[in-house]
């Protein structure tokens, strides 16, 4: 109801819409409109009244809400819904919680403040309020457990499209960091509840750094915002619009099998580690080798120095030999 009230009071273009028009269009009475107005109101959407000509949309707040972002999206499922926090401790734990239930792919759960985000291996994901993405979104796709690793790759892909269809120059490290300058703007949580030949949900959690003006001294020196290299705060609903519109179109050729996907021509292109040589943790100890190639279910692929390979499904990388 709310989200016809507020298509109906943009589509009017800050002119009034007499409460009666409302009602009709709507097929509710006078207080439920006035209700909703309220509720709007409290959500923070600055609406004007008067007795006589009815109601005016002044303002929208910078929410990444249902009724700001779902207008912008081209997609067929994802984001239809959107359900939107102003606070959880972690997008990735709420999501969770709504695929247990039953909730259907597609949804999409963003929050404009984390309290506890995640990082992976226990690492923690620092959020600033109303100035960063972060979302969550529950798929079910219909392959084998083992596939799984390909949808950080695709999250990557699609937040490396968005980010150039902003004139910037995104990089990615495998696995799951979208970098500007080398720093990192974005982060991708991944995370499966499966049998051995079976998953039920996965839960992609992306973190963006849009607004964000610092860092806390912890993460400083490793992580940038969209703002920061632009010099220019950016519009977050289109940008958030923009990751989950070219996310879709990469999914689905991930589920139709495709032989050749564009996520993954995307993430060989913008690799910053193909052709490195990079340091990365084993159950061995820390190994060193060279990334040769990322294979075609996203895992990498190294070379050691006596010739033979290895693939890598997942881990953290670091370019150059350390010791
Ligand atoms: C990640 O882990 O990069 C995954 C981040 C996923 C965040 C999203 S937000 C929505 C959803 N809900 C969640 O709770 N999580 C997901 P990892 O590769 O382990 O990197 C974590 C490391 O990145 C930390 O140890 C810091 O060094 C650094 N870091 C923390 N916050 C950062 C930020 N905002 N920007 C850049 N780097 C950050």
């Amino acid at each position: 109801m709310k989200k016809h009230i507020i298509n109906i009071l943009k589509q009017t273009q800050g002119t009034y819409v007499s409460g009666q028009d409302l009602c009709e269009q709507l097929g509710v009475s006078r207080t439920a409109v006035w209700k909703h107005i309220n509720q709007l109101r409290e959500e923070g959407y600055t609406i004007d009244s008067s007795a006589r000509k009815g109601y005016r949309l002044i303002d929208v707040p910078d929410l990444l809400n249902e009724y700001e972002v779902e207008p912008l999206l081209t997609t067929e499922v994802l984001g239809h819904p959107i359900i939107h926090f102003r606070e959880v401790p972690s997008t990735n734990i709420e999501a969770r919680k709504y695929a247990r239930e039953g909730t259907a792919e597609g949804t999409v759960i963003v929050a404009e403040h984390q309290t506890a985000g995640r990082g992976r291996s226990g690492r923690s994901w620092f959020s600033s309020p109303e100035w960063a993405i972060q979302m969550s979104l529950i798929l079910r796709p219909k392959v084998s457990p083992a596939l799984a690793a390909s949808i950080t790759q695709i999250g990557a892909a699609a937040v490396a499209k968005a980010l150039e269809s902003l004139g910037l120059s995104p990089q990615i490290k495998w696995p799951n960091d979208v970098l500007l300058s080398e720093k990192k703007v974005c982060g991708i949580l991944t995370e499966m509840s499966c049998e051995l030949d079976h998953i039920n949900h996965i839960v992609i959690g992306i973190g963006i750094n849009v607004n964000t003006p610092h860092f806390p001294d912890d993460v400083a020196s490793v992580a940038t915002s969209v703002r920061i290299e632009k010099g220019e705060t950016w519009n977050r609903k289109k940008l958030m619009a923009a990751v989950l519109n070219s996310f879709e179109p990469l999914y689905k050729e991930f589920l139709e099998g495709k032989e050749h996907p564009e996520y993954l021509r995307i993430c060989r292109a913008l690799s910053n580690l193909i052709g490195q040589h990079i340091t990365y943790e084993t159950t061995k100890g820390r190994l060193s080798a060279k990334a040769i190639d990322i294979d075609n279910i996203g895992r990498l692929i190294v070379q050691h120095s006596d010739g033979s390979t290895e693939t890598l499904l997942s881990g953290e990388v670091h370019i150059g030999t350390q010791e």
